[in-house]
């Protein structure tokens, strides 16, 4: 009975082509496990992870202490909305803070959502706190930056992509190329109004696009000179992936807003959330912004679940180490190698750039390959593929992967 309800690869990908919207172009795999740094595909082929959801999943796929807080939860009370207290909001919200070292949290369920919350606590804060008139507020954001999706934060995306034909847009915000401090410090002095400064400490999407060093604490020192709020999209470089708690902490800044998501539930459950400390966030007040998921008691559960697997698990340091190993056994074969020009990231957050041009299919192909050989991986921007596995792996594992990967590149070699 089981074997004959067993659906192929083939038979679920028309059903999601047949009736869902094309949105995404997958990898033509179709997985119904996941356990650590393995997924298993519907017709049993085990898989490395190199993708972790985005770097969502970086405690590792099915977590036992992260999936047994969601179902012990899950059976008790799953939501309450805030309209009224639950019994795990509290404990979360003094984990959480405490855990990253500001005053308060607010809690939402997706990183979108988290950066929505930031640009309006920076806002709100901008004409109550700092003085701006009304509806004047600008925040400077990046080129090439990716925040989410929303109608908002694509307003400010230079991808043609996931902006042309969604306008009309919304205004207030200042674009500069991305780790450049002149153009920030000019784009300060030049406008009286700004209100902050929204940056992704590493630009993944962009390509895992490392700033150079000192940028993200001159940029800060920058905002505090100007009065400016400095705000961090960790939602992808954030809890561990980078090597650090934090990507900031690689060079000691304290962003004022911190906005989390992805690995804040390991994967789990969509939990973001967005911190500061309190002159920031007592501008927010009842019916100012919310959401009827936002802090459930599920998702309490779960991120206090997942913060612990982190710490307990040292998930920051394994990620620096392993890091450090894939980068440079990875530099050693390209530095010999046609198809690859460079390998660049920081922590277990890495990317190779490939030989050939953007909208060239080779990186996609390479993937389809690697996907043969038993590790997934998804090329960004054409000829970029994005490197990030699940931070529970062991150095033999990665040792396994480095092999793949370069047994795999070498079949491109010309
Ligand atoms: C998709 C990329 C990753 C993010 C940062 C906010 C969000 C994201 C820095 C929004 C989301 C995702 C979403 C996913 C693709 C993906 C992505 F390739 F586009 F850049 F991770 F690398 N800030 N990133 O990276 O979070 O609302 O999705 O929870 O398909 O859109 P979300």
């Amino acid at each position: 009975m089981a074997i004959l309800e067993k659906k192929s690869s083939q038979h679920l990908i028309e059903l999601e082509d047949k009736y869902g919207a094309h949105n995404y172009h997958p990898l033509p795999v179709v997985l119904n496990k996941g356990e650590g740094v393995y997924v298993w595909d519907v017709e049993g082929k085990k898989y490395y992870d190199f993708l972790s959801a985005y770097s969502a999943v970086n405690q590792g796929h099915c977590h036992p202490k992260i999936v047994g807080a969601m179902v012990n939860q899950a059976q008790t009370l799953t939501l309450t909305s805030r309209a009224f207290y639950n019994d795990k909001l509290g404990e979360y919200e003094k984990f959480a803070t405490e855990f990253f070292g500001f005053d308060k949290i607010l809690p939402m369920n997706t990183g979108a959502e988290a950066v929505e919350t930031a640009l309006k606590l920076c806002r709100k804060w901008a004409y109550e706190k700092k003085g701006i008139p009304e509806n004047e507020a600008q925040i400077i954001v990046c080129e090439n930056n990716f925040h989410g999706r929303t109608t908002t934060i694509i307003s400010f995306s230079n991808d043609e992509v996931a902006r042309k034909n969604f306008g009309p847009y919304t205004a207030g915000f200042i674009k500069i190329e991305y780790d450049n401090l002149s153009a920030l410090e000019q784009a300060l002095e030049s406008n009286a109004n700004v209100a902050g400064f929204l940056v992704e400490p590493i630009q993944g999407e962009a390509g895992v696009y490392v700033p150079s060093e000192g940028f993200l604490a001159k940029a800060k020192a920058l905002c505090e000179k100007h009065n400016v709020l400095f705000l961090a999209d960790e939602v992808q470089t954030g809890i561990a992936r980078t090597g650090k708690l934090l990507a900031v902490d690689h060079e000691n800044v304290k962003p004022d807003i911190l906005i989390l998501g992805k690995a804040l539930s390991g994967g789990a459950y969509p939990v973001s959330g967005v911190l500061a400390n309190d002159t920031i966030m007592s501008v927010i007040r009842p019916g100012n912004h919310g959401s009827t998921f936002g802090g459930n008691p599920v998702a309490a559960a779960v991120a206090i679940a997942a913060l612990e697997v982190v710490r307990d698990e040292k998930l920051a340091e394994n990620a620096e180490e392993l890091g450090q190993l894939f980068r440079s056994e990875l530099s050693k074969y390209i530095e010999e190698s046609k198809i690859a020009n460079l390998v660049r990231g920081k922590g277990l957050l890495n990317a190779i750039v490939i030989n050939d041009s953007e909208d060239s299919d080779t990186a996609w192909n390479i993937c389809v390959a690697l996907k043969e050989n038993g590790l997934l991986a998804k090329p960004t921007h054409g000829n970029i593929i994005r490197f990030a596995p699940p931070l529970v792996m062991d150095k033999e594992q990665l040792l396994d992967c480095v092999n793949i990967i370069i047994k795999t590149l070498k079949e491109f070699e010309k």
